[in-house]
Formats: C-alpha cells, structure tokens, sequence
C-alpha cells in the first residue's frame, strides 16, 4: 500500500540532506545555462563539490529557444571537441557550421552535469555573495518566489572555495559585487564595462578571452563574461558559451589544485 506521509517524509528527508551536505562547496555555480553547466559537468567528473543554483524551474538558460524561439542552435567547429562529452546528433551544414536541436543539447547538458555530480538546486536565486578580507567566499541563496513576491524573508549562505557567476546579460552577480561593495574588478575600468551590440565573431571569441578570475575567488562565464569586460553578443550561436564553461572550468581547477 502507498502512504501518502510515506512519500512526502521521503522528499523533505532527501532535500535536507541535499541541502545540509552542499551548504559547504569548492565551487558555487550560479546560473544553469550552457556554459555554468559545461563548468559544472567537468568539475564535478573531476571530484571536486559542485553545486549550481538557478532560478528558474528549469535549468538550461538561454539554450532552450535556440534563435527566436525556434529550436536550433548553431555550432562552429572549434566546439565540436567539448560537444563529444555530451553525445548529441550534429549535422554538419558546411563551411564550419554545425546545427543541433536545442532541447535535445539543453537537456542533455542537464542530464551529463547532473550525472556526473553537480548538484543542481532549481527555484533557488542567488541574491548576494559572502565577501571576508577581500574575497568572495560564498554566495547568498533565497527562494525565487520570496525574491519575485518581494517578501522580507532572511536568506539562507553557502560558503563556497570559488564562486562562478554564469548568470548571463545580466551578469547578476558581479553587478551585485561592485553595487554593494564597490570593490575594483579585473576590468580595465575596474567596474562592470557592459555588454555591446550583436556581433557574431567578434561576441564568439570574446566570450571565451573574458572568462576570468575577476575578483579573488570570484569568476565569470558565458555572456556574463561579455557583460562585465564589455565583449559584443552573439545570438543564436553557442558554441563560445560551451568553450567558455570549458576555460572556467580550467582556471578554477588549477586554482583549487594551488591551493
Ligand atoms: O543566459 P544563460 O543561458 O547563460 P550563458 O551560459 O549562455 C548565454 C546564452 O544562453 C545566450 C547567448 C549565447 O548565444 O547569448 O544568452 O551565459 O543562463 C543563465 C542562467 O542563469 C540564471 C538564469 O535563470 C539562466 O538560467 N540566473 C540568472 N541570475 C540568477 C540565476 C541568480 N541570481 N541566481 C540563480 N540563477
């Protein structure tokens, strides 16, 4: 016989659990769009304690829609490499260009991080960071729902080794660094140099040079990275967001392994 207290005493077990385990991180992930995932999926197949927290109900960002909501998205060939990991079907277009669908890479991309040990908590926004003699050492969570109703409910804090900000345009985090702290950036003004018009060549390879350390312990991918170095967008083309989960994924493991 099926217990209906059965089922809901398993649940709330299991996410306090969850939870209670990764309140202590070697990397906080914030934003579960292409290139906070590919991150998380390497570093999480490497041992290290993942944990990436996103907003929404679902995971995958901006990935989803492909261009204009209909669902492909466009690949060069310089990410092919970091796609084998993910097992999707590519057709090859020609000329360098590579198209999948969009829900099968984005749900794909969930499944692989997930299974390689990321621990994905969805619904949670990151609402600050937790910043001790100059360097960030934790990010700051929150329901979404409380954020959205605006209702003043203390946040919850997870200390973390590295914090990665994958938070896309808006470049969430960063922002909410030098907003609140008005601490100097990695940047060449030292602040957040925002995000310019579309370009699709220049915003590919940009993505990826701006993946950096921007603060001591404190990271950007994806077109947070643009945002907060002032690199051009890109649209429908994905594969610089995949390179630079990638890169991030580097820096911070030979950063942890330094330390
Ligand atoms: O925007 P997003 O997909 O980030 P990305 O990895 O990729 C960008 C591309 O999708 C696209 C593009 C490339 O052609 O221009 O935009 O840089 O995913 C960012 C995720 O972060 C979540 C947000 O809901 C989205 O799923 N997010 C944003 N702010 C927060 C957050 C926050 N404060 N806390 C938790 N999650």
């Amino acid at each position: 016989m099926l217990e209906d207290q059965k089922i809901s005493e398993l649940i709330v077990k299991n996410y306090f659990e969850k939870l209670k385990v990764n309140l202590s991180l070697d990397v906080a992930i914030v934003g579960g769009g292409p290139s906070g995932l590919v991150a998380g999926y390497h570093l999480a197949k490497d041992g290290f304690k993942v944990a990436l927290f996103e907003t929404k109900l679902a995971p995958g960002g901006g990935m989803w829609g492909g261009g204009m909501m209909f669902n492909e998205i466009v690949v060069q060939k310089e990410s092919l490499d970091v796609l084998k990991d993910f097992d999707v079907d590519i057709k090859d277009e020609g000329n360098g260009y590579f198209l999948i669908d969009s829900v099968q890479i984005t749900s794909s991309l969930i499944y692989k991080s997930s299974k390689a040990g990321v621990k994905i908590f969805n619904l949670i926004k990151v609402v600050d960071v937790v910043l001790k003699d100059n360097s960030v050492c934790g990010v700051v969570i929150n329901w979404t729902p409380v954020e959205y109703m605006s209702l003043h409910v203390d946040p919850l804090t997870v200390v973390s080794k590295k914090v990665l900000d994958a938070t896309g345009h808006p470049a969430e985090i960063a922002s909410i660094l030098v907003k609140k702290a008005n601490v100097k950036l990695n940047t060449p003004s030292g602040k957040i140099e925002g995000e310019k018009p579309m370009n699709a060549e220049l915003g590919e390879m940009e993505t990826v040079e701006n993946t950096k350390e921007i603060f001591k312990n404190f990271y950007v991918s994806g077109m947070a990275a643009n945002g907060v170095f002032g690199g051009f967008r890109m649209g429908p083309i994905f594969g610089g967001m995949l390179l630079s989960g990638y890169k991030s994924y580097k820096l911070i493991k030979e950063d942890l392994r330094k330390e």
